[in-house]
């Protein structure tokens, strides 16, 4: 648990607004909490990237966003599902491989997809949503959709050329991009100073002549009004923009990572900024919230997750005969 540490709040909040973020904040990080215990099991294989830590991000960027905005993101995105919206029953039936879940068990933790939400993965290739989301953004603006397309990417992508090219053409072609960087410090063993010769990445949107914010990645209001700021003025402008948010995991990279590449000194300093927490003591010192209603919060989660977990338990497994089914589009097999 975070000390005494009270931030200063960015803007005025309200008491369910407040309650709100705090909720979705606790549900990504016991739902997680909980997924890590089903892999142990062996409920859900394949890979498993946690997102703990960083939940002000995902829950702050997506309070800026409307319900036409489309939403891309890595691998590392059980919480910008659920903070879209995407029912936890789906999300976890997805990762234990059952046709209820929301990519019909296909995809897995890595590939969490949801059209009616617009939300589009779940990418596992590193930048390689970024050229997918100018395009997208680019496809909207042609339709004359008017609706902003959101990139989460890690700043391990920010290394990659995909990146950079993602930029140029998003500014060469004014496409409505919010590219959201999380930089938690870490690709996967790799600490940003040996992949960045300029490790401030918001020093690289202006080189594109693309407008550029830096935040505290662990003070969700910070986030929140940062992300309201960057659509407003993507909605007016029509031009992409960077926000660089500064975060940190506080688990391994993914469930294959002994993490010698940091020391453990270092994690729990960082720990002590526990987004949680921090918004937690924020509104009981705001007398917005008491400890009942943190008790209300808990158990409400509690109930939530235990939920998905018996939907996806009791979920069924695609026939084999039905394999073969959507690996070509519709057209195609049809013919
Ligand atoms: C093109 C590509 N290269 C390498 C990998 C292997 N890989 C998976 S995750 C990862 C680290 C990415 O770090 P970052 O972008 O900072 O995101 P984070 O995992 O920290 O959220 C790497 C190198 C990959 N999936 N794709």
């Amino acid at each position: 648990m975070v000390e005494e540490t009270v931030i200063q709040p960015v803007q005025a909040i309200e008491k369910d607004h407040g309650s709100r973020l705090l909720y979705q904040m606790i549900l990504i990080r016991r739902f997680e909490e909980k997924s890590a215990e089903l892999y142990t099991k062996e409920k859900i294989r394949g890979f498993l990237h946690l997102y703990v830590g960083e939940e002000a991000v995902a829950v702050g960027v997506m309070q800026a966003l409307s319900a036409e905005d489309n939403v891309l993101c890595t691998y590392r995105e059980h919480g910008h599902a659920l903070a879209r919206g995407i029912d936890a029953g789906a999300i976890m039936a997805e990762m234990y491989g059952k046709v209820e879940g929301c990519s019909r068990g296909r995809g897995g933790s890595m590939h969490l997809f949801d059209a009616k939400k617009n939300f589009y993965g779940g990418n596992a290739i590193v930048g390689g949503h970024l050229g997918m989301a100018v395009g997208m953004a680019l496809a909207s603006k042609k339709q004359k959709k008017n609706n902003i397309t959101c990139c989460f990417f890690g700043e391990g992508a920010a290394a990659e050329g995909e990146f950079h090219e993602a930029m140029n053409l998003a500014a060469l072609w004014n496409a409505p991009v919010l590219f959201i960087c999380e930089n938690n410090l870490y690709a996967m063993g790799t600490a940003i100073r040996y992949s960045h010769s300029v490790v401030e990445i918001e020093k690289k949107g202006p080189a594109y002549g693309i407008e550029t914010m830096a935040v505290d990645g662990m003070d969700i209001l910070a986030v929140e009004k940062a992300a309201k700021e960057a659509t407003g003025k993507i909605r007016t402008t029509g031009r992409p923009f960077l926000l660089v948010c500064n975060t940190y995991r506080f688990r391994a990279h993914s469930m294959f990572d002994a993490e010698l590449y940091r020391n453990k000194s270092e994690v729990e300093e960082w720990k002590k900024r526990d987004p949680i927490p921090v918004l937690q003591q924020l509104l009981l010192h705001q007398n917005l919230i008491n400890q009942n209603d943190i008790e209300v919060i808990n158990k409400e989660v509690q109930e939530e997750v235990q939920k998905a977990v018996d939907f996806a338990e009791t979920g069924t497994w695609e026939p084999v005969e039905e394999l073969t089914k959507f690996v070509y589009s519709e057209k195609i097999s049809e013919k």
